[in-house]
């Protein structure tokens, strides 16, 4: 197995645009290999397989920074490649308007509709 970082991304999760905003914006993801699934096609089991044996519970976006070391959860996967690169997500505009804006938008309406349902009973 080569020692190129794998990224394990849900189509059109959130998450995992935000990752993939901060590794276009900064150069990395030339420099990696993406494994990707759209729900319900095929390599979704596949992705969800390979992944199970190393974490308690599978979310995406999920990455294997070296070969057999795996980790999850977006904010700790780009603190991983930010420390590896020196690249600050703080001087990235694109990736600054992405989680300052829809991102944190989605995550403020899930929040309210949880709330909302919750309160409806
Ligand atoms: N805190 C996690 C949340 C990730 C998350 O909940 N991703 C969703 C997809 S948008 C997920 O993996 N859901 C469970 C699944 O698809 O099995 C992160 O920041 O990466």
């Amino acid at each position: 197995m080569s020692d190129t970082p794998v990224l394990y991304l849900k189509d059109k999760c959130p998450f995992c645009l935000k990752v993939l905003i901060y590794l276009l914006e900064a150069g990395l993801l030339d420099g990696m290999e993406v494994r990707s699934f759209v729900p319900g096609e095929p390599e979704e089991g596949e992705l969800r397989a390979e992944l199970a044996p190393h974490f308690e519970t599978v979310t995406f976006p999920a990455a294997q920074t070296e070969p057999g070391v795996y980790m999850k959860d977006s904010d700790a996967i780009i603190a991983y490649f930010a420390d590896t690169s020196g690249i600050d997500p703080a001087d990235l505009q694109v990736f600054q308007w992405y989680a300052q804006g829809p991102f944190a938008q989605i995550g403020a309406l899930y929040r309210e509709n949880r709330e909302l349902k919750e309160r409806l009973g």
